[in-house]
């Protein structure tokens, strides 16, 4: 299909970013962290959701390409924020089950670091289970990951299949509450219990949770007087351009 031809010379001509979006401590101030999301504006269809290129890049052979080009932007993202003198930021990347399954991502990520000479503790890699079998075919390489000191992230948590379980098969030390609770829980019971659920699942497993999907100052103050550690939503940052998103986590130290 043609998309798979477009992607293979937009990996080639520069034509796909990563941009980047903060994820803020409860204290609020400067990010605690940056997400890592694929862009790919296409010159007759525009801009292509990150699912889409992550199916053409398998349709097309080109998953450990795509893997690598995202690895290369995020840690360049990664140098260039240690080099302003900020130690304290993690980048996090998403990596599907699928892509996880299929290659090496372990040794791809571990290799890179080691060759930049960058710590694996400034790295995050964001996992969404989305099928019952996803956890047996990926465990061995996040076991990898986790112990080489990245840190796993159970991406969309509360939707889905992730269960209790998943959290410690697949290693993870933080989970991401899907916006689906998130967004709009200041006027939802429903929403607002299951939030507070997951900060109590948080606390009691010693894992870090992220609020995804803030939107509203209500939703943000509910958030904080729930104790919600970490914050992320388009109230308080949209995904940018990497050179913007750096720009200010260096400027706002
Ligand atoms: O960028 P956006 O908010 O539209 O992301 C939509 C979905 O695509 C999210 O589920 C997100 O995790 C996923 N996504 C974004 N960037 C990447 C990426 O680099 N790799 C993978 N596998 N998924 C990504
Ligand atoms: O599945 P994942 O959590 O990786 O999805 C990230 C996606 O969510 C990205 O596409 C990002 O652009 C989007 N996103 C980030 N913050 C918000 C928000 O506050 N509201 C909505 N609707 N989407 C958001
Ligand atoms: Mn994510
Ligand atoms: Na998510």
């Amino acid at each position: 299909r043609d998309s798979e031809r477009d992607l293979s010379h937009a990996l080639a001509e520069n034509g796909l970013a990563v941009w980047f979006q903060p994820i803020f401590g409860e204290g609020g101030g400067r990010a605690a962290g940056l997400e890592a999301l694929v862009r790919w504006n296409h010159p007759v269809h525009g801009w292509v959701p990150p699912g889409e290129i992550v199916a053409a890049a398998a349709r097309a052979g080109l998953t450990e390409s795509l893997l690598r080009f995202i690895l290369e932007q995020v840690c360049g993202a990664m140098q260039a924020l240690r080099a302003g003198g900020v130690t304290d930021i993690r980048v996090a990347m998403n990596v599907s089950p699928r892509e996880m399954a299929q290659i090496p991502v372990d040794e791809i990520v571990l290799d890179r670091l080691r060759a930049l000479g960058l710590p694996p503790s400034l790295l995050e890699i964001e996992i969404t289970e989305e099928t019952a079998l996803d956890i047996e075919a990926v465990q061995d390489k996040l076991l990898a990951l986790s112990r080489a000191g990245i840190r796993v992230a159970l991406d969309d948590f509360g939707i889905g299949y992730s269960s209790l379980a998943s959290l410690r098969q697949l290693r993870a030390g933080r989970v991401k509450i899907d916006r689906s609770l998130v967004t709009g829980l200041s006027t939802s019971d429903d929403k607002y219990g299951l939030v507070q659920a997951v900060l109590g699942l948080g606390r009691a497993l010693g894992l870090e949770v992220v609020a995804e999907g803030v939107e509203t100052a209500e939703d943000l103050a509910t958030l904080r007087a729930l104790g919600c550690p970490f914050l992320q939503g388009y109230h308080l940052g949209r995904p940018v351009p990497a050179d913007q998103a750096l720009w200010h986590a260096l400027a706002c130290r």
